[in-house]
């Protein structure tokens, strides 16, 4: 699974990466300011989760719309000390330019330097970010790091429209055809779909029985998805 980590410059994307990545982590950048990217592996449950920082700086356009390809989560971040509104409209267009309709969660950092957080001050700023879940964190202390990763696997897996019809046709050998009846799609629609599934470690297929069986993280994510939120 590949999330995105944008925002505008300065706000701790890569503070964020580091800090969820236990510093393990590669950051390019050039005195403190990413200039190419950072990227980073998150193991959770039995999923990959392959985290990808962007620059923030307005001239990296380029570089972000490389970035973005494939991600099929964002995580959108802002400096809850210091609001640039025209700079985070731009990125945020960038968002729905290059990912429309990829799940998103926007982060509030820099909490630890905010007595009173005032979200519905932020929303008025940025109406943009209306309907879009918002947690405040604070990259440089951990604070909500995981917990924000996590709501954003959960949003990701409860979006997408396969996951949770396969649940029980779990370890089922020849499954396919009741599959396809009931999502009434063709054999190779539902095969692409699949495959897609398995590229992004959601689910495993035994091709040769057409049995499938899904990863843990989506059975807790459908089943159980209070125990997906602790760390
Ligand atoms: N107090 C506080 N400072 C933070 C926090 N997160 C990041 N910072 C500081 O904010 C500055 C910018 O952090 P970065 O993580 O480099 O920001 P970025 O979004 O990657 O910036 P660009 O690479 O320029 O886009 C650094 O001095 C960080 O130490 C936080 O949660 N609290
Ligand atoms: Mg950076």
């Amino acid at each position: 699974m590949k999330i995105l980590v944008t925002g505008p410059t300065q706000v701790g994307k890569s503070t964020f990466i580091s800090k969820i990545t236990g510093g393990n982590c590669l950051k390019l950048e050039r005195n403190g300011v990413t200039i190419a990217m950072d990227f980073g592996i998150v193991v959770k449950n039995d999923v990959r989760i392959r985290i990808f920082g962007t620059p923030g700086l307005e001239r990296f356009r380029l570089v972000r719309k490389v970035l973005a390809q494939g991600a099929d989560g964002v995580l959108f971040m802002i400096d809850g000390t210091n609001i640039n509104e025209t700079r985070t409209r731009r990125i945020w267009q960038e968002v729905t330019q290059y990912l429309s309709g990829v799940p998103c969660i926007v982060a509030i950092n820099k909490i630890d330097l905010i007595s009173r957080l005032n979200i519905l001050e932020i929303r008025k700023k940025l109406e943009f970010i209306a309907g879009i879940p918002t947690i405040p964190i604070s990259a440089l202390k951990g604070e909500n790091v995981f917990r924000v990763l996590n709501i954003l696997i959960l949003v990701i897996i409860s979006m997408n429209p396969l996951l949770s019809r396969l649940v029980k046709y779990q370890n089922v050998p020849n499954s396919f055809k009741n599959i396809m009846t009931e999502l009434d799609i063709p054999l190779s629609d539902l095969k692409a779909y699949l495959r897609w599934l398995e590229l992004r470690n959601l689910i495993k297929i035994d091709w040769k029985n057409e049995k499938i069986s899904l990863s843990s993280l989506v059975i807790e994510s459908i089943k159980n998805p209070g125990k997906v939120l602790e760390e």
